[in-house]
């Protein structure tokens, strides 16, 4: 049982791990790196997958600690320098990955009990864990084929370190507890899933957020009172600043008359919840060809935001150039809510939610 749950979390943090990347380097593309714009719905697909592969990881890693809880308390502790080193490992595995998932976990609940700054924390507690796992499995592989492997005559030469035949009726079955953990990581997936995948928002039950709940039918993420931008984005003197070689200004009234462009685009949050909807507005591409910005050029979008890790955002020129990139002004064919991000907001496909800034008012090259 130990072996087949320690595959079973092998593949999820494995997932988790992979797509927590992704995420990452769509936020921070290392230098000369860029991300395609297409296909719309990858971010969401990888997103949706590490949120989904996290949440399973708890009742596969509760049962797989309390089926392996008797052997850490073995005696003697160590039996030689490669068996001592592999109990060490133990440590930051089993606290990398509580640690991950309740992080995670508050994080989707945007519950910040802890002082440290999220996403940077994760990431690097990511790399720890990933590497004290990859420690544990090279110990642990022959171990893991003699247990669940078809390869009977390594069960002879390992007989005292795998499973014995289960005793009869000795307190819950093997095959129960089996049962059990697997119905518990289907329940966790299926109330969850709904937050990312279309048209099952019905099932969204252990998730804060559901696609379809909120003003004009789509979630926020940061109300325009929490950013401070109530007043200043209502002004009637607002003024959309497009800043290249050859630099303008858009009045409102002119955006909003120039706002003819209609896109069906999903808005990805990196806490697992996507919602598609039909944004109309602006091409970023027409914006910047206006302006004389080269075509191999990134532009940076502001919000009226003062403050806030969110306030800003880059788009490259795959982004960038892309037709169903907007400044949108217009959401389900009314204009913008103020939490969606009145006067404008970029909306742009394969992109994580927070690099879809809101209350934009300035579009620079960089
Ligand atoms: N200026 C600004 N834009 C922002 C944010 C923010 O905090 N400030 N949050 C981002 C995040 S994390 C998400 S998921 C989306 C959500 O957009 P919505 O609130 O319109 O659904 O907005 C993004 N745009
Ligand atoms: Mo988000």
């Amino acid at each position: 049982m130990a072996s087949l749950l320690g595959i079973w979390l092998g593949v999820a943090f494995g997932t988790a791990f992979g797509t927590g990347l992704v995420s990452h380097f769509m936020q921070h593309p290392p230098d000369g790196f860029s991300w395609p714009s297409r296909p719309v719905w990858f971010y969401r697909f990888t997103q949706g997958l590490h949120v989904t592969s996290g949440l399973v990881s708890v009742p596969l890693l509760l049962a797989k600690l309390w089926t392996v809880y008797p052997r850490l308390w073995e005696w003697p502790p160590v039996r030689g320098v490669a068996h001592a080193a592999e109990r060490i490992s133990i440590i930051p595995l089993i606290a990398g990955a509580i640690f991950q998932l309740a992080t995670g976990i508050a994080n989707i609940a945007q519950w910040y009990p802890f002082r440290f700054f999220f996403t940077v924390t994760h990431y690097w507690v990511a790399w720890i864990t990933i590497g004290a796992l990859i420690v544990h499995i090279t110990a642990k592989i022959t171990i893991v084929r003699a247990n669940v492997g078809r390869d009977r005559a390594a069960r002879t030469h390992l007989s005292d370190r795998i499973s014995q035949p289960e005793p009869a009726d000795d307190g819950l079955s093997r095959r129960g507890f089996g049962l059990a953990v697997g119905a518990a990581a289907g329940v966790v997936t299926v109330t969850t899933a709904g937050q990312f995948v279309p048209g099952l928002g019905d099932t969204v039950l252990l998730a804060p957020r559901k696609p379809g709940v909120g003003p004009q039918g789509l979630p926020v993420n940061r109300t325009a009172l929490a950013a401070g931008v109530v007043v200043i984005a209502r002004d009637r003197g607002y003024q959309l600043d497009i800043v290249g070689p050859r630099p303008f200004s858009l009045s409102l009234d002119e955006l909003y008359a120039r706002s003819l462009v209609t896109v069906r685009l999903p808005i990805t949050c990196v806490e697992g919840w996507a919602a598609d909807a039909t944004w109309t507005g602006v091409r970023l591409a027409d914006l910047l060809d206006r302006a004389d910005v080269p075509a191999h050029a990134s532009v940076r979008v502001e919000s009226l935001e003062r403050r806030g890790g969110y306030r800003t955002s880059v788009v490259d020129p795959p982004h960038a150039r892309d037709p169903a990139t907007l400044i949108a002004t217009r959401l389900g064919g009314a204009v913008l809510a103020l939490d969606h991000g009145y006067p404008a907001r970029l909306i742009a496909p394969n992109r994580p939610g927070v690099l879809q800034t809101k209350w934009v008012h300035r579009v620079v090259m960089v």
